[in-house]
């Protein structure tokens, strides 16, 4: 930037500390960011590790960064240039933490490349009961770590239980189950809530969900051999850590309450398969958790320790990620500490196919829609309501599902329907709501449901089609 002193690495290196005001660098800028730091939505402690020195590191690791939104904002905080030597050295000795990271089905549908996130093609998603592995939607915060199994272990620890490490082959002599579940992240559809007012997060479509069988060990299993007694005094969660790490080493973690985690019918596993092969590096090989009925974000991956404790898990996306708010509180106003992190989720569906704006040519006076419909806490979806003409008429769809009962439902139900088009329509807006076992449905809008974060967005999904006549 013109007009602004040039500093160098070492006349920023002294400014780590809020004495002497603190200074950062991003690429060629020099930004005393001592004012931001009670603001930064990561929190204080984070952003002072790059004190006195440049964030390029850790945007690399946090691609969540890398937005017009955030590069404007820190212009605001800049006095001036890093030396022309200097910046070259700097920008230079940053190896990229998503060299290893797999290669992706091309065929995905990328929301941000480093972490990498990506859906399956909407189109295509319900084609399938069980989500191809190479296509269902990956969602990491981080790196993907490289793991070897000829050390792998993971580590049982905590409250009432003995200590225990288990490789690969160990955790199989227990008893192996297979059950169907759906994934879904807490941000699936975000980006219908977005057109609301804007929400902070990654721009989910439909598609941030998947159905999988996934095969492993009871996690109940695996605890009560680790000595763990049913109603243990001072046992209330059971935390998880991943072996992906941020740029300070702290894990991804997160917990689910004793009660899930100990019910004999609430089917947690250690899985270590996906649609009957090992688990794919994105999916967490080796090993993950998968806790049905349960959001996304608790099906820790490339599962490193399991630790049965009196406390939540203590991470940020335990505490202060992936919790519902009233639409007016605001990003000035919020208080993570107020609100329950997510476990079960609410009743969702989607129309799949055709997508938004498809010209599509009508059959005998209709046209078939097809898509999913999937509810939380093991409630099994009951009906799934469809209307072409703004609500005056509902269809029912017609269901595939598995046959488990309520609350121990945990796979997706997919859903066709074919819809009549009126005479001379040009285009057709259709609706769907679904309805689970305990009959509770879905929202009609967005309006009332809006949150800070664009979690648990639920409404109708609306979609508008083009008739090719
Ligand atoms: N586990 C680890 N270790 N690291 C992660 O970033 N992301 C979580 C969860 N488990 C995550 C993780 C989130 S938010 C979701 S929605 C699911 O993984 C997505 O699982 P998938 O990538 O297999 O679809
Ligand atoms: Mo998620």
């Amino acid at each position: 930037k013109e007009g602004l002193p040039f500093y160098s690495l070492d006349e920023v290196r002294v400014h780590d500390d809020s004495k002497k005001r603190i200074w950062v660098t991003y690429k060629q800028g020099v930004y005393d960011i001592t004012d931001f730091i009670p603001k930064h939505p990561g929190g204080g402690e984070k952003i002072m590790m790059a004190a006195g020195a440049s964030v390029d590191p850790f945007w690399a690791s946090y691609g969540v960064h890398k937005n017009a939104d955030i590069l404007k904002m820190l212009e605001t905080y800049r006095i001036g240039n890093l030396s022309e030597e200097d910046s070259k050295v700097s920008l230079h000795n940053v190896a990229d933490p998503y060299d290893a990271d797999p290669r992706r089905h091309p065929a995905l549908q990328p929301r941000s490349l480093k972490p990498y996130n990506a859906e399956t093609p909407l189109k295509i998603l319900a084609d399938n009961f069980f989500t191809p592995s190479d296509l269902f939607f990956v969602r990491n915060h981080l790196p993907v770590p490289e793991i070897d199994l000829a050390s792998y272990e993971v580590e049982i620890e905590g409250v009432g239980v003995k200590s225990m490490k288990l490789n690969l082959e160990q955790l199989k002599k227990f008893p192996k189950f297979t059950i169907t579940s759906t994934v879904q992240c807490s941000g699936n559809r975000r980006s219908e809530m977005t057109k609301v007012k804007p929400v902070k997060g990654l721009d989910w479509g439909q598609a941030a969900i998947g159905n999988a069988s996934w095969t492993g060990v009871r996690l109940r299993d695996v605890l009560l051999a680790a000595g763990l007694k049913d109603d243990q005094p001072g046992v209330e969660h059971v935390q998880f850590e991943g072996l992906d790490t941020d740029p300070s080493m702290h894990p991804y973690g997160a917990s689910i309450p004793i009660e899930k985690a100990m019910d004999p019918k609430g089917d947690v596993l250690l899985a270590f398969e996906m649609n009957g092969e090992p688990l794919t590096r994105d999916h967490g090989f080796p090993v993950r958790v998968i806790v049905p009925g349960v959001t996304g974000a608790r099906n820790v991956k490339w599962l490193g320790k399991v630790i049965v404790s009196g406390k939540e898990s203590d991470s940020h996306w335990q505490q202060n990620d992936y919790k519902g708010f009233s639409p007016s509180t605001d990003w000035d106003t919020v208080d993570f500490s107020s609100a329950p992190a997510i476990q079960e989720l609410p009743v969702i569906s989607a129309i799949c196919d055709p997508v938004q704006g498809d010209k599509v040519k009508p059959v005998d006076g209709k046209i078939p829609l097809r898509g999913y419909a999937w509810s939380g806490g093991g409630r099994k979806i009951v009906r799934v309501d469809v209307t072409w003409d703004q609500g005056k008429t509902w269809g029912v769809a017609k269901l595939e599902q598995e046959s488990n009962k309520h609350p121990y439902h945990w796979g997706w139900t997919l859903w066709t329907m074919e819809v009549p088009v009126p005479p001379n329509a040009k285009k057709l807006e259709v609706w769907v709501k679904a309805v689970d076992s305990t009959y509770n449905t879905q929202p009609e809008g967005f309006a009332n449901i809006w949150n800070l974060r664009g979690v648990l967005s639920n409404a109708y999904h609306r979609v508008t089609i083009d008739i090719n006549t």
